[in-house]
């Protein structure tokens, strides 16, 4: 008989190359093992999920070779490393994304429809990562997509949410939503890592005490105490080496804490222990720039950056190098002040854990962390009441008390005598009831502080934080938001990247300033032909996507016309669809008028209890619904409201949309990122001067944006004379609103809409009669530009050839040099010989 243990004792491989081979046979071969061996499945019982998850699993084998060699080459350089703290990562799903970055998608699809699948089918089956609600979290994605691109060391950490954003569907007009079960069917991308769990405190008191060395030193007595686990998911470069590690952490119970609770008889309490532990990585706030103030929501934060920040103490540990040089080994990069409590957390685990005096332990807080803003509305801001944040961080209110009486000690002396000044930096804000300010606290722990787009980072050094530009102006700087082409280009829209990459060779995707080569195309009649031909296609995909959706016809002749963002009154999709409802007017007033046929496209959540932003919603819904039904406007208007908008869904409406509606109040939109990704696939933009449109404008050249509205310095000004909206009440725009209120969007309904006009008309913060005229009018140009063809597709080209600045490896490559001092490490894939154990 053989002797299979023989083998066993002397392995000496630990991989074999042939298992994870690139090529289409080795593919199939490991493709048809892990239905069997993984999924334990026959392939003729096998369901259209059974053969994702075992492609997925083929997938993964190749990816885990290049996270072996990124760690080992990590581990061996000692390297510096990036650390992104972000409460949400809006991932989208990671399959196609994968394929594209291994270089193997074509011979993916050819295996798999070889084998008599359908790819496509497969590649629908994810049920992607919803960990974020909008631009912040879609941000997160982008970056570390581009970190590992150019081969940066780093590591992204969060929540892993059991329930990420919820699921959008529309009930009769209104939002409904669902609960967001991603994990149902398993997720094949991620790695469990239990041997790093660590412990998180939370609530209780602080007492004194005396130490071996007769110290006085303060102890924390939790109330609490939760088990952070963390789980691994491996972020691939895109053809190269590298994949680094995105870590979330899950909430567990500790199993100590329900053993003596369980010994004394006391299941439901044992039970009760766990079910609250696990509550704190359960589930997304689904709320975006609109902060409520809950107990929990306060608690995950700090459970996942106290997780994030002692795994990162267990690295150095591995690496032996001591804790004196943490901000040497790590640039932590808060994204918004959701991670800000890091600051005190530093401190506590520095002076309190590790002993470290207070001055040694404030000089490497404050040379790790840096900070991102990416809001200028004041109700985003995030403050915590005094008697909330003691009741779940009672030792962090200490330390946040002695860096405050510190910092004001500093200021007392710059700024003499100026007491109001003290006020308004202080940490704690004391008008009235009493707060903890997150966004001073970022701002005294970190050593640079950034806005995402030009104009919002000058508003800020004027507005929202002034104060401390006044005190360190050095520690201010710009970084205009990107977003990764390759996820937003090559995987999303196929067709123009191939055309592109024809015309070009295939280096833009690394290097998108290359696109700028596209610009002499602009003026080739045939190449324009193929451009348009793309976009048809294109709008014919999407169509019928529309069709299967909503179960209504669109034409894809007519203009594309789009709007996909969160639904927010400052996003003003009631500017879009009240001018949507004064073309119906004109059509029903004028069936003959020459008219430019348009489809209009509305996606987006709103919070579930910001009433108002549902309102919008089933206004769009309804006035989709009657022109829906009018024969006189039949295929000249069409409105759609695209359910649950999304990454995947967002892969499938930027390629095919004609126009970008980025129509916020200027100074309100801090960046956009959805304004890059359309321009980028060669639509053309209908914007205010706010973020980054001013900068996409600029790129692309003001002949080829369409620029309406007031600026940022018109709208204060505006504002400050005291807004009167009925000054800019047009005779269109009053028969908009009476049309609105008469009921005829609501069968009758006189009152539905009342809260929303009634906003416009008497108070109305975001001053959408203000820019009415201006944008009708700027509407009526975009419909003329669309008729002259080759024109239209001239200035589609060149958005696209001038959209290279856009790129998040641009907006990477700026945080590397001005922020983060992170240099490159270029990782050389393992073999069999380097990995012989
Ligand atoms: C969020 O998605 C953004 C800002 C916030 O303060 C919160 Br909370 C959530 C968005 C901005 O609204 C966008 O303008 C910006 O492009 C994006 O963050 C990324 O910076």
């Amino acid at each position: 008989m053989a002797t299979p243990m023989k083998s066993m004792e002397t392995p000496t491989e630990l991989y074999d190359d042939e298992r994870t081979a690139l090529t289409k046979e080795a593919f199939k071969r490991a493709f048809l093992d892990n239905l069997l061996y993984v999924q334990g499945k026959f392939p003729a019982l096998a369901s259209q999920n059974d053969y994702y998850q075992a492609l997925a699993y083929a997938v993964r084998d190749r990816l885990l070779q290049r996270w072996i060699s990124t760690a080992a080459a990590y581990t061996k350089q000692g390297s510096r490393t990036v650390a992104y703290f972000s409460a949400e990562f809006l991932m989208g799903p990671h399959l196609g994304n994968n394929l594209i970055n291994l270089g193997i998608y074509e011979q993916v699809r050819e295996a798999i429809s070889e084998l008599g699948l359908d790819f496509d089918t497969l590649l629908r089956q994810e049920d992607e990562p919803g960990l974020g609600n909008g631009g912040l979290g879609r941000l997160a994605a982008c970056f570390i997509d581009s970190m590992a691109t150019l081969e940066i060391p780093s590591l992204g950490y969060g929540i892993r949410y059991e329930f990420g954003i919820f699921h959008q569907e529309i009930v009769d007009g209104w939002q409904t939503e669902r609960t967001d079960k991603w994990l149902r069917f398993g997720n094949p991308w991620e790695i469990l890592r239990p041997e790093w769990a660590v412990e998180v405190k939370l609530g209780g008191h602080t007492e004194q005490y005396r130490d071996e060395q007769e110290r006085l030193r303060i102890r924390w007595v939790p109330g609490k105490v939760v088990v952070g686990v963390p789980y691994d998911t491996p972020i691939l470069g895109f053809r190269n080496n590298t994949a680094n590690t995105l870590r979330l952490w899950k909430a567990e119970a500790p199993e100590s804490f329900d053993f003596s609770t369980f010994n004394r008889g006391d299941y439901g309490g044992a039970v009760r222990q766990k079910v609250w532990s696990e509550t704190l990585s359960k589930v997304l706030y689904p709320n975006d720039e609109q902060i409520q103030g809950k107990t929990l929501r306060l608690e995950q934060q700090y459970f996942f950056v106290s997780a994030s920040l002692q795994d990162m103490m267990r690295i150095m540990r591995v690496q032996k190098l001591p804790l004196e040089r943490f901000h040497e080994k790590f640039a932590v990069q808060l994204n918004d002040t959701h991670p800000a409590i890091a600051v005190a957390e530093l401190m506590r685990l520095l002076v309190d854990d590790h002993v470290m005096p207070w001055e040694q332990a404030w000089d490497i807080t404050c040379k790790t962390f840096a900070y991102t803003n990416h809001t200028l509305l004041p109700e985003a801001l995030e403050c915590w009441p005094l008697e909330l944040f003691k009741s779940v961080l009672p030792r962090h209110l200490d330390l946040i008390y002695e860096i405050n009486v510190r910092f004001l000690d500093e200021v007392r002396i710059r700024f003499y005598g100026d007491e109001a000044r003290l006020a308004r930096l202080s940490l704690i804000d004391e008008h009235g009831e009493r707060y903890v300010r997150m966004a001073h606290l970022a701002c005294v722990g970190s050593h640079t502080i950034n806005g995402v787009a030009e104009l919002h980072s000058e508003l800020l050094k004027q507005d929202v934080l002034r104060d401390f530009y006044e005190l360190w102006p050095h520690k201010f700087g710009n970084k205009t938001n990107g977003v990764t082409p390759r996820r937003w280009m090559a995987l999303s829209n196929p067709r123009l990247s191939d055309l592109i990459s024809e015309a070009i060779g295939d280096s833009w995707l690394k290097n998108l300033d290359e696109l700028q080569k596209l610009e002499p195309f602009a003026q080739d009649a045939a190449f324009r032909q193929r451009w348009r031909e793309i976009k048809l296609a294109n709008k014919v995909d999407f169509a019928a996507f529309v069709k299967e959706r909503n179960g209504i016809n669109i034409d894809p002749a007519s203009l594309f016309d789009v709007q996909v963002k969160r639904i927010h009154e400052y996003k003003r999709q009631h500017l879009n669809i009240l001018h949507v409802i004064a073309l119906y007017h004109r059509l029903r007033s004028d069936p003959n008028a020459d008219f430019q046929p348009r489809t209009f496209i509305f996606g987006g959540k709103a919070a579930p209890a910001y009433h108002m932003a549902k309102l919008i919603i089933k206004l769009i819904n309804s006035v989709a619904d009657v022109v829906d039904r009018d024969p006189a406007v039949k295929d000249r208007l069409k409105v759609v409201f695209l359910q649950n908008f999304n990454v995947s869904n967002g892969q499938r409406v930027y390629p095919a949309a004609e126009l970008s509606e980025q129509i916020s109040t200027a100074g309100k939109e801090a960046s956009g990122t959805g304004n890059m990704k359309f321009s980028m696939n060669g639509a053309l933009t209908i914007g205010t001067m706010d973020g980054a449109n001013i900068e996409i404008r600029q790129e692309v050249g003001a002949e080829n944006f369409f620029l309406f509205g007031l600026t940022a310095e018109q709208v204060a000004q505006t504002k400050g004379r005291g807004y009167r909206p009925l000054e800019h009440m047009t005779a269109e725009l009053q028969e908009v609103i009476s049309l609105i209120n008469s009921g005829f969007f609501s069968r009758g309904d006189v009152q539905m809409f009342r809260a929303l006009t009634d906003g416009l008309l008497w108070h109305d913060p975001y001053l959408v009669f203000a820019d009415f005229e201006s944008y009708s009018e700027c509407q009526l140009q975009v419909s003329q530009a669309y008729r002259d063809v080759d024109h239209w597709t001239r200035m589609s080209i060149l958005n696209s050839a001038r959209s290279g600045k856009f790129s998040s490896d641009r907006t990477i490559r700026e945080y590397c040099a001005d922020i983060w001092r992170a240099p490159s490490v270029p990782v050389r894939l393992l073999s069999q010989e380097d990995v012989k154990v």
